[in-house]
């Protein structure tokens, strides 16, 4: 991030100084205070728990300032709404830094599309992307923050849980080129009808200067905007595949609009249409087709965060085991506890420990009690996992892998429905493998 003073920021978050002279260099913004290092500005959210309680412990990671909706007696930027500065703060970045910013939405597939657009740019410019699941109205301003100050290209994603989130994401960021890779199908369907999600979609547009490539799909027509320059893929439209060879391990194929054999080192046929969307954007922003094949056949991909899976004896597992806070754990609980339960199936978790959460951690782990509601079946693991299974009744509680393995493959059905869910030291991903693998 580019240096702002503690002034500077008052001005643009349209907050009060306190405690602080205005000259304070703040070179990083933070909002999980294990994250602050010298000189952070810390950003008090309300997530699980109310992010004011942590200001303390940012100071003593070495905050030089924390935005607050309250007098504290501690130095700070007195605002109204700590979320409204942190997107203030990110959109004056972005007004500053100026890099040209490529939206990516869609149901499936946005996280490789997104890497493999970044992949092709990086080829020849200095290019940035939302890691991790950093794509809701915390976490594109986040990745804004958090880009290079060289950043050339910065290729955003954008998700939607709610009907509108995509127009505000669109409408922050600006975009000069967006991708839609996929209409409906989303697997949490609380968007109701493929319709509202395809308008959901469309509210890429809203703040959108420039190109929208989207599917050739006749329920986007109604929410095309007057004057939008639009391109579109698929069967008979102008971008689609026209050679497409499947292996094991990687797909080979051809494109309408380049004259080029590409390859991407990994399989399932709409992984070519998302290589296809990559090669297209870095077609349009002049990389050479040699670097966009050489991109394309060397990209890595981030690993999926949160994924709905199949069990080898067919149960849906909704996986997310690479990192955990406390609000991502209630936010998964809630999604997961929403989604109807199939016919005679039922609704389980396995829960693992949070880890790095400091003295606290016990207390966080027992407030997970408040975020259950709605399952069958409980699987707790690990030391700070006790915690929680003391606040509830009919739980398993496990001390090892092994143990906690062995109890899932012998109980889950195939009708079943399964969040498993902590931090990645717990090494879910070992439990993922073996109920998954044939
Ligand atoms: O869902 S998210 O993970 N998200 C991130 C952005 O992209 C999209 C998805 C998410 C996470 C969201 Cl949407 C919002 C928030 Cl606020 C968070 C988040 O980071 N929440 C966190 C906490 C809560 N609630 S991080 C965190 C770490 N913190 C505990 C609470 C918490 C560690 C901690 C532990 C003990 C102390 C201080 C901090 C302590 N202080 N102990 N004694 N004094």
């Amino acid at each position: 991030m580019m240096k702002l003073s503690t002034q500077k920021i008052a001005e643009i978050a349209d907050g009060k100084l306190s405690l602080l002279t205005g000259a304070e260099m703040v070179r990083s913004v933070e909002f999980d205070s294990r994250l602050v290092t010298p000189g952070s500005l810390f950003v008090p959210l309300k997530g699980a728990r109310d992010g004011h309680d942590f200001i303390a412990t940012a100071f003593l990671s070495g905050a030089v300032a924390t935005f607050s909706e309250r007098a504290i007696d501690a130095p700070h930027i007195l605002v109204t709404n700590a979320l409204s500065a942190f997107q203030a703060l990110a959109r004056y970045v972005l007004d500053h830094a100026r890099p040209t910013v490529i939206a990516v939405t869609g149901s499936n597939g946005k996280t490789t599309t997104k890497d493999m657009i970044a992949a092709v740019l990086s080829e020849k410019f200095v290019t940035y992307k939302t890691q991790g699941n950093h794509n809701n109205e915390i976490g594109l301003p986040y990745t804004i923050l958090h880009m290079p100050r060289a950043t050339e290209k910065l290729v955003l994603e954008m998700g939607m849980d709610h009907p509108g989130d995509i127009d505000f994401l669109s409408a922050l960021a600006e975009p000069d080129f967006a991708v839609i890779t996929l209409i409906g199908e989303a697997h949490l369907e609380f968007m109701g009808s493929r319709e509202a999600i395809a308008k959901g979609k469309m509210g890429i547009t809203k703040g959108l200067h420039g190109e929208l490539v989207a599917p050739a799909d006749p329920l986007i027509e109604r929410f095309i905007p007057e004057n939008l320059e639009i391109t579109r893929f698929g069967d008979g439209a102008e971008l689609h595949i026209t050679k497409l060879i499947e292996h094991k391990d990687r797909l080979s194929f051809e494109v309408s609009f380049l004259d080029a054999t590409l390859t991407v080192p990994v399989p399932g046929k709409y992984n070519a249409t998302n290589a296809m969307l990559a090669a297209y954007v870095g077609m349009r922003y002049g990389v050479p087709d040699s670097q966009i094949k050489h991109a394309l056949a060397h990209v890595s991909l981030t690993k999926n965060r949160t994924e709905w899976l199949k069990a080898a004896n067919g149960a849906d597992i909704l996986s997310d085991v690479y990192n955990a806070n406390p609000t991502a754990m209630r936010l998964i609980l809630e999604t997961f506890q929403a989604i109807p339960r199939n016919k005679n199936g039922r609704k389980m978790a396995v829960l693992a420990d949070m880890l790095e959460l400091g003295v606290t951690a016990p207390e966080l782990h027992a407030a997970v009690a408040d975020s259950i509601t709605a399952l069958d079946g409980i699987y707790l693991y690990g030391p700070l996992m006790a915690q929680l299974a003391a606040r509830l009744p009919h739980v398993q509680h496990f001390e090892t892998l092994e143990q906690l393995t062995k109890a899932v493959v012998a109980d889950l059905a195939p009708d079943d429905q399964l969040l498993v869910k902590g931090s990645n030291g717990m090494k879910l991903s070992e439990l993922i493998l073996q109920l998954t693998e044939k």
